[in-house]
């Protein structure tokens, strides 16, 4: 199910019981059947009662100490009431639980899910009592070699139930999805659908844009779907005019409203054209982390600092880096005029040429997408970042996973972030033939930080494998430790200000020199927690490439920043 916001919710965010179980044994036991010894001789091994108890939504590592290192497995249980009507149904809903979960409800498996960072849900109507339910979650944070994101990542594996968990009341038959976005290439047509699940599924539908005074009226066929096709003259929405109309679906039973712009979004040569005008991207990279809280972000109240640094930078981007970030995020940015850049964790090490992995892969893009079509701020869709090896699987996996993605959704744009271009005699070589296939060209380079300069900046030269496309420069930049200005600008190893200032006043100069420059995106906002950084003075747990600190401290680059993005109006 999308939008939930617009549903008839009952939350069971708030104090969770839980057991730490690092060996496992609670398959053993059976946690899920939540026994009470029944006299003293019963030796039940376990109990949720007088245990720790953890708050829903946000990861577990940060709530103990015991646990801030914590990968493995953590047993969650909630009870509830719930006093549900016989023409209703019922469902339970994650926003999303890090990484792999079994959901128990009343001592039975509902089912599992793999991945952090997209929602599921189970149905329940039929297994929900009158008097006390009980759900039992299992979540496993461990990295695994066949997952993804796969072992090694730069980020912090913040394990446990780290969104929102709602209940979802709905009529025998509702309104399970729609899509309701421009066509691709038009800035006046609706092509879209709606669809019904139930036991009425053949319905009439009623779409409403009061605003437009505008009514659709189609019917479900047998499968529950009808197709939407309208035109209208819509006020575009952009960064400087975040429009949204109120949409209003109607079915026999059911009723949903949402939130929706209008945008066309579609490249033009090396250009990416939005609402029929050239756009340069001013991004910025993000974490779904709040570094002055210490811990993963969750809310609406982080999703608005976040993002108000970025529009205080002058972004009209925002590149949710590495993986979906929470729905917080993605409606805030829309409505504050900030486009936005959503990837999948696929991620260095992924396994391509293991066939499970590539359907995670392909089962991972269709939750994003189901959740997010909608959202117009969205206009791209990365499917990987640095896949290191130019391996024939990585090139069949991912070139299968860009088709499903235009099946899926034909208007945004595609992209993969490529870090192993060629760099010799201060020329960039882009020729990963991965790029053909994809929308927009995406670079990560960090001269001046891993690699140095190879001559002046101002004389960089540029080879592609495909010069007809839109460049991206998505991640370039250097750490930086607030406050350290002490060490000699020339020392590699720096650590200061200063020398990522220089870093960046550098990279400046030498996006000039890419003529088919279509954006810019530095890493990163705010310096983040990641386990492999260990510098004893200057990271200690902490990725320092931040334009602000883990306290939100503006260091030097982030004022070069702002003021390049200043003169690109
Ligand atoms: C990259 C990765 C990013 C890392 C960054 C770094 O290329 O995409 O996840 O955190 O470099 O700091 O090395």
């Amino acid at each position: 199910m999308i939008n939930l916001s617009a549903r008839k919710l009952t939350s069971l965010n708030g104090k969770w019981n839980t057991i730490i179980d690092p060996n496992g044994v609670g398959d053993f036991h059976k946690f899920w059947e939540d026994r009470k010894p029944e006299k003293k001789t019963d030796f039940v091994e376990y109990s949720f009662e007088n245990g720790d108890v953890l708050n829903v939504p946000s990861d577990f590592n940060t709530q103990m100490t015991e646990l801030t290192y914590y990968e493995g497995i953590v047993w969650y249980k909630k009870t509830f009431k719930y006093d549900l009507k016989t023409n209703k149904r019922l469902f339970l809903h994650f926003g999303a639980v890090n990484y792999l979960t079994d959901v128990y409800f009343n001592g039975k498996l509902l089912g599992t899910h793999e991945g952090g960072f997209t929602p599921f849900q189970f149905e329940i109507t039929n297994l929900i009592s009158n008097s006390e339910n009980s759900i039992v979650v299992k979540v496993n944070n461990k990295k695994v070699k066949e997952g993804i994101p796969s072992e090694g990542y730069d980020w912090f594996n913040y394990g446990g139930i780290t969104r929102d968990v709602n209940l979802i009341e709905t009529p025998q038959s509702f309104i399970e999805d729609y899509s309701i976005q421009l066509k691709k290439n038009s800035n006046n047509e609706v092509l879209g659908w709606v669809k019904i699940d139930g036991t009425t599924i053949s319905q009439k539908i009623k779409l409403s844009i009061p605003e437009l005074k505008l009514n659709v009226k189609v019917k479900t066929n047998d499968s529950g779907y009808a197709p939407i096709q309208f035109k209208a003259k819509f006020n575009l929405w952009s960064p400087g005019n975040p429009k949204l109309y109120r949409i209003e679906i109607q079915s026999g039973l059911d009723t949903i409203s949402d939130e929706i712009g209008f945008r066309n979004i579609e490249t033009n040569g090396t250009k990416i054209v939005l609402n029929g005008k050239p756009v340069f991207l001013k991004a910025i990279n993000i974490h779904e982390e709040m570094p002055t809280r210490v811990a993963k972000a969750y809310s609406e109240k982080d999703a608005e600092v976040l993002l108000n640094w970025a529009k205080e930078l002058g972004c009209n981007m925002v590149r949710l880096a590495h993986y979906p970030h929470n729905e917080y995020m993605v409606k805030l940015a829309e409505k504050k005029g900030l486009m936005i850049w959503e990837e999948l964790p696929v991620y260095q090490h992924i396994e391509f040429s293991n066939e499970k992995v590539q359907q995670k892969m392909d089962l991972m893009l269709k939750e994003m997408i189901k959740r997010d079509k909608n959202r117009s701020a969205i206009i791209i869709w990365s499917l990987s970042n640095e896949t290191y090896h130019f391996t024939k699987s990585r090139d069949e996996a991912l070139i299968k996973l860009v088709k499903q993605c235009k099946i899926l959704d034909s208007t945004r744009l595609t992209t993969t972030v490529i870090s192993t271009q060629g760099y010799t005699n201060n020329t960039f070589d882009l020729s990963d033939p991965l790029y053909n296939y994809f929308d927009i060209i995406s670079v990560n380079e960090y001269i001046g930080w891993y690699t140095p300069w190879q001559g002046l900046p101002k004389d960089t030269k540029w080879k592609f494998v495909n010069d007809t496309k839109p460049v991206i420069i998505s991640e370039f930049g250097g750490e930086a430790f607030y406050g350290s200005t002490k060490q000699p600008k020339d020392e590699a190893s720096g650590w200061s200000e200063e020398y990522q200032e220089q870093i960046y006043k550098d990279q400046i100069e030498m996006f000039d020199t890419n003529p088919n420059l279509a954006g810019v995106c530095p890493w990163i906002l705010c310096d983040f927690r990641s386990q492999s950084r260990l510098h004893p003075i200057y990271q200690r747990g902490w990725n320092r490439k931040g334009l602000l600190s883990d306290k939100g401290e503006k260091k030097k680059a982030w004022y070069v920043m702002k003021e390049f993005y200043k003169s690109k109006n």
